[in-house]
């Protein structure tokens, strides 16, 4: 299999590698890991770029000169390795100030303190050449529906992300935002559980063209959603602005396992369709080495989730190269689904007349028509196993 180039962009928040593994029921199973080091390793194992939130790089509350120091070591490692930071965001979820949330906290002062948080680190991100701002609303939520008019809440996150794309705009910074969807945890329920959510909310916002989706495979999978299909529509209204790679085996807790160490199946097809989809963004992995691993461990899995998308992506292209997959997808008629419904030229009234489209349509001979899936999706599933 090839072996992870700067062409192929996959990225690392500093969070994953960083873990130390602290979980609701354990301590820290690994030493903090210092931002330069994971910069270097990171490189080392081919990746392209890192990205952080505001308080990976920088503890809250830090002072301006702790603060400078960090930036310019970290900038220091950016240049020695090339690195690039495609990505940043911000930390709105872990300092108890936010435990009702940020841009949707009952507290207008949290409110915001949460907006001018954000808007710090876009400086920063910007600065570092990054493309994309993330956010990820882990604490907009309740875990009771008395706590929270959903409605205002809606109405207060609007304004929110309205505010932060206008100070893009005034600033004059080359950034789009992506919303990142997750169905629960930490909340009960969190605000814009799904794709879908997000994009309904993105459609009535003030600057919603500047404004997309960073979807995560194991938010979806909580859900239990099909990634693919959620993936595939963001990229239908162009809205695949970043995308958070790792594995899940469906509804229970956030897993953040390696990338393609879940649903394999849907892993292949995710792959598929980001390489032959239109895609061409970075290819970011948000997982967590897991608890059980010292260092070792943890650069071994950063290595492993490369390795996993570059396997399913030969797979992939094997599938796509095979002419029995094209003769396949003939006989499927996965190809007739692009031919649009209607002709061309032909207006209502000429379907109406079009007696063969109802009055001589033979429903039941159509019924009888088999789509051979069965083969289809098993010549998928065997060169997904490398046996085709
Ligand atoms: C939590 C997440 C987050 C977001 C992150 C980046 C801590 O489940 O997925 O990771 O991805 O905030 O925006
Ligand atoms: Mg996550
Ligand atoms: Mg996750
Ligand atoms: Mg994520």
């Amino acid at each position: 299999v090839d072996k992870p180039v700067a062409e192929d962009k996959f990225s690392f928040g500093l969070w994953t590698v960083g873990w130390r593994a602290n979980d609701p029921f354990g301590d820290a199973t690994r030493p903090a890991l210092d931002a330069v080091e994971a910069v270097h390793r990171l490189a080392e194992l081919g990746a392209w770029g890192v990205t952080f939130h505001d308080d990976d790089l920088i503890p809250f509350g830090s002072d301006d000169g702790e603060r400078q120091k960090r930036i310019s070591r970290f900038r220091t490692a950016l240049d020695e390795t090339g690195l690039v930071v495609p990505m940043a965001t911000t930390n709105l979820f872990t300092h108890p100030v936010f435990k009702d949330g940020a841009l949707t906290n009952n507290d207008r002062d949290i409110r915001r303190f949460a907006l001018r948080k954000v808007m710090r680190n876009m400086d920063l991100a910007a600065e570092l050449g990054a493309k994309t701002y993330v956010l990820w609303g882990g604490r907009e939520g309740s875990e009771t529906d008395a706590a929270k008019d959903v409605r205002a809440a809606m109405d207060r996150y609007r304004e929110g992300i309205d505010t932060l794309a206008q100070y893009v705009i005034d600033q004059g910074y080359d950034l789009r935002l992506a919303l990142e969807p997750k169905p629960n945890e930490p909340r009960g329920d969190i605000l814009l559980p799904t794709i879908g959510h997000a994009l309904a909310f993105i459609s009535t916002l003030e600057h919603h063209e500047m404004v997309g989706v960073n979807p995560e495979v194991g938010h979806e999978q909580m859900a239990g959603l099909n990634f693919v299909h959620g993936i595939g529509q963001a990229l239908w209204q162009g809205k695949l602005f970043h995308i958070d790679l790792n594995g899940q085996h469906g509804p229970r807790y956030d897993q953040d396992l390696i990338f393609g160490h879940g649903d394999v199946l849907s892993a292949f097809f995710l792959v598929d369709l980001l390489e032959h989809g239109g895609y061409d963004g970075p290819r970011h992995f948000d997982y967590k080495p897991p608890r059980t691993e010292d260092i070792e461990g943890v650069w071994a899995s950063a290595e492993a989730c490369m390795r996993s998308y570059l396997l399913l992506r030969e797979r992939a292209r094997a599938f796509r190269a095979d002419p029995r997959v094209a003769e396949a997808l003939e006989r499927s008629r996965v190809t007739e689904l692009s031919q649009p419904t209607l002709g061309e030229g032909e207006t209502i009234a000429d379907l109406k007349a079009d007696r063969t489209a109802f009055e001589d349509f033979d429903a039941e001979a159509a019924a009888e028509r088999g789509y051979a899936y069965a083969q289809l999706s098993q010549l998928a599933f065997e060169h997904l196993l490398g046996a085709a």
